[in-house]
């Protein structure tokens, strides 16, 4: 809604009025798709595999639209590196990345999606509970790219609830770059026992195609990507938000400052 401050400033009434158009999209969209048969089966999922896809929760213009500004900020701010992290048991992350601000500083399509109305009851109505902006903001919207044979981003779990991923582009399977999860694991900062996890529990590996989207319980899913087997491109944009588990645990972010805070 427009406000005196607004009224007078053409950028912020050309943000309102883009968000007011995306969430007009997205309503029509979802009276669509949305049926309680699709929302019982998608929230069972994500329970039992704390993983669910749900490419439906965009209309593929709007991703086009998405992929299309992600590549363009990738291209002007994306930074590589090649590290390990402790927290995470020495696991690796050879990728490039943009952080939040660059988001926020570049991007206009990719801001107003994160705070959508529309698409935000989507993700409450799957999760069961209100799913929230990430209180640490700086998690809130990053992406990667991986390019290299070897390129990954190492076994991890996330410091809030959930993360959405758009898959912005993706190989063909037989290059790798595959999402790997065990679900219901929980993360010991100081002893994270990787190799003892994968050899406890069965690993579930799933393909995503260039314009998949999937939903997923990141704090309490191990999780990486399969490393690249050869030079291709996988990019893709991650929105990271907060639940209610979230309330009452204290936080610590090693592994966002290592990775996109430089
Ligand atoms: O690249 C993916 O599919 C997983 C991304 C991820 O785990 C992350 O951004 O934290
Ligand atoms: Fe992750």
């Amino acid at each position: 809604m427009a406000t005196t401050a607004t009224a007078l400033n053409p950028v912020f009434e050309e943000k309102d009025a883009l968000c007011e158009d995306l969430d007009r999209v997205l309503r029509d969209h979802y009276e669509r798709v949305l049926s309680e048969d699709y929302i019982r089966e998608k929230s069972q999922q994500l329970l039992r595999e704390g993983y669910m896809k749900v490419t439906e929760i965009l209309p593929p213009e709007t991703m086009q639209a998405l992929s299309a500004e992600v590549k363009d900020i990738i291209e002007k701010t994306s930074r590589r590196i090649d590290i390990q992290i402790a927290a995470t048991g020495n696991s690796p992350r050879k990728m490039s990345t943009v952080n939040y601000e660059n988001f926020m500083s570049e991007g206009t399509l990719v801001p107003a999606l994160y705070k959508s109305a529309a698409m935000r009851s989507f993700l409450d109505r799957i999760a069961g509970h209100p799913v929230e902006d990430c209180a640490y903001a700086a998690e809130r919207i990053t992406a990667t790219k991986q390019e290299k044979p070897g390129d990954t981003h190492g076994w991890h779990w996330g410091d809030h609830m959930y993360a959405l991923i758009f898959i912005v582009q993706a190989p063909e399977i037989d290059a790798g770059g595959m999402l790997q999860c065990i679900p219901a694991t929980r993360w010991n900062k100081e002893n994270p026992r990787i190799h003892e996890l994968m050899t406890q529990f069965p690993i579930n590996t799933y393909y995503h195609a260039t314009g998949d989207i999937y939903f997923f319980r990141t704090d309490t899913t191990l999780h990486r990507t399969y490393p690249l087997e050869r030079d291709c491109t996988r990019i893709i944009l991650n929105y990271t938000y907060s639940g209610p588990d979230d309330h009452h645990r204290p936080k610590t972010h090693e592994t966002t400052q290592a990775i996109y805070e430089f």
